[in-house]
């Protein structure tokens, strides 16, 4: 981590903002370790929609009434948001999605389409998410182009030195995540896309596990196409950014047809929308997108690097104490990791750590996490998953190891 200054932030005022952390799952306190799936939200969110839903609820942009005009300019100030959050150069350039997945497919169907050719080569990781996998997949079928994979070392690291092995005059799209799902490895994307470039591909970048996390900028990064998730943001499901660089953005043919996305329609043919509404057809998760601005305005308001160097002990605390129990192995060893903890017990199957660790009140994630490649290539059917956000704490990972400590008494 490279944080200078430690910074930090009054937990207990953080936690009372997350009203569902205060009960208890089958008798026990609840320990909330699957952030990496999805964070929780605070009260601020949480009130956004409601007071949403009762006092403005309208479709936004083709209204002139007040109700109309007060959601519109609510949605475009979250975009306004989301622009300053990852330091984008322009508000066109930040689309509204469903999520990351939408995002991904959006970029693979709309400029895979444009752009790709017979032969043409994309270059994905070993790491990735599947929703940064099978997308590809499906237009490198459709367009005969052929996907390469950067290898993934033993501590869960990428090998970057494959990696430029694999670049060529053919690699036309390199699709990486900023930070593994799996095993938590901050990968080292600006290197990454300066590599890419120099072989003039298009990078995009899955920032799904980058967001509540790590400091993004989109300028700096000099990537062409950024993903975010909002739901593992503290802001609610079903919500998530495309970011990509406006040139991009505007040579792509549109993804979906419909409404907005629109200026004249006719039979004999239509013109599209200026950016960012040529990507945003019908009518598009209004509330949600409202109270996503207000998950951004607590992370900032917490701050990012605070967040960053709580996490960084909770990950360091956990690791730590889980290494030091017998039969247990960590998954995942990268120097930069994000606060995600993957581990096996051997002779225990992670399903079974899973249910036990439940029935004292511990959620965790067990299974392949969406990367089975990642899973093959490391020979494991799955791990179990803690991940740690903002509002966790020592004393619930010291809950976690006596779990699986009792768990491993219990069934070895
Ligand atoms: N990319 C990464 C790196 C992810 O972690 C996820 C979701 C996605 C893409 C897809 O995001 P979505 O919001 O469109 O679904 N990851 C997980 C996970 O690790 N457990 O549940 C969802």
């Amino acid at each position: 981590m490279e944080l200078a200054v430690k910074s930090t932030f009054d937990l207990v005022k953080v936690r009372e903002q997350f009203p569902i952390l205060d009960q208890s799952i089958n008798g026990k306190k609840l320990v909330y370790f699957d952030n990496a799936a999805t964070s929780q939200k605070p009260l601020r969110v949480i009130n956004s929609l409601t007071e949403y839903y009762r006092g403005y609820n309208s479709n936004i942009h083709r209204g002139i009434h007040t109700l109309a005009e007060k959601a519109t300019k609510a949605f475009e100030d979250t975009r306004d948001a989301a622009k300053e959050f990852i330091n984008a150069a322009n508000r066109e350039e930040i689309i509204f999605t469903s999520g990351v997945t939408a995002s991904i497919n959006l970029v693979a169907s709309s400029y895979g389409r444009a752009f790709l050719n017979e032969g043409d080569e994309i270059i994905i990781s070993g790491l990735e998410h599947h929703s940064n996998i099978v997308p590809w997949q499906l237009i490198a079928i459709e367009k005969k182009a052929v996907i390469k994979v950067i290898p993934v070392l033993e501590n869960g690291e990428l090998d970057v030195v494959s990696y430029k092995k694999l670049l060529s005059v053919k690699t036309k799209i390199v699709a990486v995540n900023h930070a593994s799902n799996s095993l938590g490895t901050i990968n080292p994307i600006k290197e990454i896309i300066e590599l890419a470039h120099g072989a003039n591909a298009v990078v995009l970048v899955d920032g799904a596990q980058a967001g509540a996390h790590l400091e993004i900028d989109v300028q700096a990064f000099d990537c062409d196409f950024y993903c975010l998730a909002a739901h593992k943001m503290y802001a609610p499901t079903g919500v998530g950014v495309l970011y990509g660089k406006k040139e991009l953005l505007e040579s792509m043919p549109p993804f979906m047809g419909g409404g907005e996305m629109i200026k004249d329609v006719s039979f004999k043919g239509t013109t599209f929308n200026d950016l960012p509404y040529k990507f945003e057809a019908g009518t598009p998760n209004i509330a949600d997108v409202v109270a996503f601005k207000e998950a951004i305005g607590f992370i900032n308001e917490v701050g990012k690097d605070a967040i960053a160097w709580h996490e960084y002990e909770l990950l360091q605390y956990a690791s730590q104490r889980l290494a030091s129990l017998d039969f247990v192995r960590l998954i995942g060893t990268a120097k930069e990791k994000v606060s995600v903890q993957s581990f096996v017990v051997d002779g225990i199957h992670p399903f079974d750590i899973g249910q036990m660790l439940d029935a004292r009140g511990i959620a965790v994630r067990t299974g392949h996490h969406c990367t089975q490649p990642l899973m093959d290539s490391l020979g494991l059917e799955g791990t179990v998953r803690a991940s740690f956000a903002v509002y966790n704490t020592k004393d619930e990972i010291d809950l976690l190891i006596e779990g699986v400590e009792r768990t491993i008494k219990f069934l070895k």
